[in-house]
């Protein structure tokens, strides 16, 4: 394979973090070449697995999140998605490019969105203990109210990662809306944390998965005995765990945009945005 070779003394960007202190990659477009990971993936013929939960009117966006993924998202790979809802007749039959299957699985109904949010951790869990240890090698999990946009392919996988919040990539520490009630599991000191992560795009391997989705949910079901639940819900516990179990890489916020935060300079590329909505009516 012929490609240009890396230079030691010139990174391939200088206007943004291609790395952390910890040593994990910022995945950013033009710090990586997708050929050459592509082959290393492909020497382990890996497999993909994309969650999303559909549940009661968020069906949906159900088409347009396949129709856009089958375009863009790990072509060329073995893709399932996993399409957890409570209204099976719902989702549409969609034709899918070889090597991609689509498994429809039944969750519980929630008559809260916060709670329909914040239930996705325990279903994720036990399906990794049960199911995805089996039939994948990496877990994607994400918000369904979105659109793929570009490409998104094996650059994103790694055994832990998270995504930089679209909002709050560029803020001060104590801008970041962790949850700062001491009583919470979900607590995080002002003088503390990294990044600000979005709740709507993590993922790892299916063993980081189980345990990070099982951390957020026993903190969940504590802060419940407590009669708490944290400000932005799963998003506040998730952020919890990646301060103390740092991702082993990030994904930039061109993994997830919400273009009503205009384009900025250093955005390249938009791979995967949200699908506007209306708040009061989709949710109830
Ligand atoms: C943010 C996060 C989301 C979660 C939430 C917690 C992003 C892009 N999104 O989204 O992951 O952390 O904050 O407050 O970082 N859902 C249903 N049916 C419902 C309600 C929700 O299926 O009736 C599912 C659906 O997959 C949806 C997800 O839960 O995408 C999150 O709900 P949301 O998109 O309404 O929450 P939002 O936009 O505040």
């Amino acid at each position: 394979m012929l490609y240009e070779k890396p230079d030691a003394l010139k990174p391939p960007r200088t206007d943004i973090l291609m790395m952390t202190p910890w040593f994990a990659p910022i995945v950013w477009n033009g710090t990586y070449n997708i050929d050459v990971l592509t082959a290393q993936f492909q020497q382990r013929d890996l497999r993909i697995g994309l969650t999303v939960f559909a549940i009661k009117k968020y069906t949906v966006f159900v088409q347009t999140f396949i129709e856009t993924a089958e375009k863009y998202f790990m072509v060329g790979h073995k893709v399932t998605y996993y399409v957890f809802t409570d209204r099976v007749s719902d989702i549409p039959i969609m034709e899918l490019a070889e090597g991609r299957r689509l498994m429809v699985l039944r969750a519980p109904t929630y008559q809260r969105w916060q709670e329909v949010s914040m239930r996705r951790m325990e279903i994720l869990r036990d399906y990794s203990r049960q199911r995805f240890t089996d039939e994948v090698d990496y877990l994607v999990c994400v918000d369904v109210d979105m659109r793929f946009n570009d490409e998104v392919g094996v650059e994103i996988l790694s055994d832990r990662f998270g995504t930089l919040h679209p909002g709050m990539y560029g803020v001060p520490r104590k801008i970041y809306t962790y949850e700062r009630n001491p009583q919470s599991e979900a607590f995080i000191p002002l003088d503390e944390g990294d990044f600000y992560y979005a709740g709507g795009y993590f993922g790892g391997n299916v063993e980081e998965v189980y345990k990070l989705t099982s951390f957020c949910h026993n903190a969940m079901m504590a802060d419940k005995a407590k009669n708490i639940e944290a400000i932005w819900h799963d998003e506040s516990y998730l952020n919890k765990y990646f301060l103390y179990h740092k991702p082993t890489k990030i994904l930039s916020p061109e993994y997830l945009w919400d273009d009503s935060f205009g384009i900025p300079k250093f955005l390249k590329r938009r791979r995967f945005v949200t699908v506007p909505k209306k708040h009061n009516e989709i949710r109830n």
